[in-house]
């Protein structure tokens, strides 16, 4: 799957490239990262890429051009690839979406920052808005690594053995929890269950956990 990123900080996306699981699929070749500053698409000579909003007010808007322009090169070379803005008017970033999104080829992802892109590059250049929740982040990178690293992990290469695939949210539940050595701790022991060797009564023991927590801490997630 690649992944082109269209960023005003592309050193960001080294916490990603460069350590854990998503590092590991890039070096495997089942994943590439590739960042594009914008400003190498600004036309003046101060590699400006914002202006002042019409309508006035405080901050900064990204400009159409550079972006428009971007989009385009990248295009050249993937012209499949899925364009998607991440803002908090976005569609909300789910277990679900993640996996419909690791089928995909390409995706490429606009970082804002300021106040945002100009209109007109949501209602002509994107494909789909995405937001990882109900907050504001000062830019785009924070949750375009989110969407990138929840989304490789949808890909069954890309997890290892050691890690395979256990996503609670798979089926709407919470994770049940997890215990290792020693068996007891400043008084606290690990469920008698778990060591009793006997596999059908753990899974429904970590099944029973699993619902148990989830009515407790996050009852909205029952209702699907
Ligand atoms: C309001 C404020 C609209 C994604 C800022 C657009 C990006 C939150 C999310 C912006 C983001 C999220 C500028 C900085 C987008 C632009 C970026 N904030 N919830 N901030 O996914």
């Amino acid at each position: 799957m690649y992944f082109d990123v269209i960023t005003l900080f592309p050193d960001m996306f080294n916490a990603i490239k460069n350590e854990g699981i998503v590092a590991r699929a890039i070096k495997k070749s089942y994943l590439s990262i590739h960042t594009w500053q914008l400003r190498d698409f600004s036309s003046n000579k101060y590699k400006n890429i914002d202006d002042k909003p019409y309508g006035g007010g405080g901050g900064m808007v990204m400009q159409v051009k550079p972006i428009r322009d971007c989009i385009h090169k990248i295009k050249q070379a993937n012209p499949k690839t899925k364009v998607i803005y991440l803002s908090p008017q976005g569609q909300p970033l789910k277990h679900k979406l993640a996996k419909e999104l690791s089928m995909l080829d390409s995706i490429t992802l606009l970082c804002g920052r300021y106040e945002g892109v100009d209109e007109r590059i949501i209602e002509h250049d994107i494909d789909m808005e995405i937001s990882i929740g109900d907050y504001v982040i000062s830019g785009g990178e924070l949750a375009a690594m989110v969407l990138i690293d929840t989304v490789s992990r949808q890909i069954p290469s890309v997890l290892g053995n050691a890690e395979s695939l256990n996503d609670s949210f798979a089926n709407n539940l919470l994770d049940y929890p997890h215990y290792t050595r020693p068996e007891v701790i400043d008084n606290q022991a690990v469920p008698e269950v778990l060591l009793s060797g006997h596999q059908a009564n753990i899974d429904t023991w970590r099944a029973e956990q699993s619902i148990k927590k989830t009515q407790e801490k996050r009852k909205d997630l029952l209702k699907n």
